[in-house]
């Protein structure tokens, strides 16, 4: 069976308040590979239920996430966007590479011991089990490339690692049925932080609204979360070196950078020792230039549900006649008959 040589998966949880840093840091990077790879962008309502969902709002959520790919500018006729739950082959190899990956891989994983916190024994134990289910969305479509945020490097890692012993495991060192997968984390904001503490990401489920931008946020919220801002006293430095002792500061100039498609260095020529009186009203335009036309769009799609449903009911489709074939192979290579 020919392994793809430019084949995309990424995914988004549709698990509330999508926010800039999901955009800038994933869904923006989706749009650009359209170009020169087969995409496949799933709504990963499997990997949302490891939290506890209310079920209505779950559905809501999907919705919300589809139509910011489709805002954004992911079409979904040339490639696929549909919901991870619509194809059975994500939960079925994911119980392969359950008894591939080892217990004491999933133990290093920090994003599990952030989001479990305290209350470890009382975390489900999908959540334990979150990324060996993330290998397997990549796998069953014998992804190469993964456009990500710099907070899933980790699981990217471990999706190699799985799908390597995989390879070594049932048909030895020189065959290859998965590719290892290749993380995209690109652009100046790879890790956009919380806008009330720079050294915390920016989250979905962080108590506080005013941390993050949404993707439903209007023009004045905008600016008012920007103007609120947790700053320090100084003027932006001129330099990068001085950038990075400032974490809040890193960040703003960081958002800005890649609103405007430029690098931070550009920034810093424009805005170096200028107060943030002057920075932070500026980055609220382009904030609002920026995001206002995608706001807009997802506005419109969401108010016709029937249409996003349709989105995703035919690339369900579309994916599993994808993963359907390898899964069979997959079978056929353990040993299932
Ligand atoms: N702050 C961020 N900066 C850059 N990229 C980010 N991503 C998430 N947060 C940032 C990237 O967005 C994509 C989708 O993320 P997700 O929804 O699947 O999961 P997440 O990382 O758990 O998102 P949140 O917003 O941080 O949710 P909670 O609050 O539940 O933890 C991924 O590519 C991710 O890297």
């Amino acid at each position: 069976m020919q392994a793809p040589a430019n084949r995309v998966f990424s995914g988004v949880q549709p698990t509330g308040n999508l926010h800039l840093g999901n955009y800038l840091g994933a869904i923006r990077h989706f749009v650009g590979l359209q170009e020169t790879h087969e995409c496949l962008y799933c709504v990963v309502d499997m990997h949302a239920i490891t939290v506890w969902q209310d079920p209505k709002e779950l559905a809501d959520n999907t919705r919300e996430v589809t139509a910011a790919y489709i805002a954004a500018g992911i079409d979904p006729e040339k490639h696929v966007i549909f919901n991870q739950s619509k194809v059975s082959a994500h939960a079925e190899l994911a119980w392969v590479l359950n008894c591939v990956a080892r217990i004491g891989w999933l133990n290093r994983m920090t994003q599990f011991k952030e989001k479990a916190g305290k209350h470890r024994e009382n975390a489900s134990v999908g959540l334990y089990d979150y990324p060996v289910l993330m290998a397997a969305d990549i796998l069953t479509y014998r992804a190469t490339h993964v456009p990500v945020g710099d907070d899933q490097k980790q699981h990217l890692e471990l999706a190699r690692d799985i799908a390597q012993k995989f390879n070594n495991d049932f048909l030895g060192e020189d065959e290859a049925f998965f590719p290892l997968p290749e993380p995209l984390i690109m652009g100046p904001a790879t890790r956009v932080m919380s806008l009330r503490d720079g050294t915390k990401k920016m989250s979905k489920s962080d108590p506080s609204d005013m941390s993050r931008i949404t993707l439903t946020d209007t023009s004045d919220e905008i600016a008012k979360k920007i103007k609120k801002a947790k700053t320090d006293p100084e003027p932006l430095p001129e330099t990068l070196e001085a950038l990075k002792e400032r974490p809040e500061a890193d960040n703003l100039v960081g958002i800005y950078a890649a609103l405007a498609n430029m690098d931070k260095a550009a920034v810093l020529a424009e805005f170096g020792g200028q107060g943030f009186g002057a920075f932070k009203p500026a980055l609220a335009d382009l904030a609002t230039e920026k995001l206002g036309p995608l706001t807009g769009e997802m506005a419109k799609l969401r108010a016709d549900p029937g249409f996003l449903d349709q989105v995703l009911a035919k690339g369900g489709e579309k994916a599993s006649a994808i993963a359907d074939p390898i899964l069979q192979e997959v079978r056929r290579i353990v040993g299932f008959i």
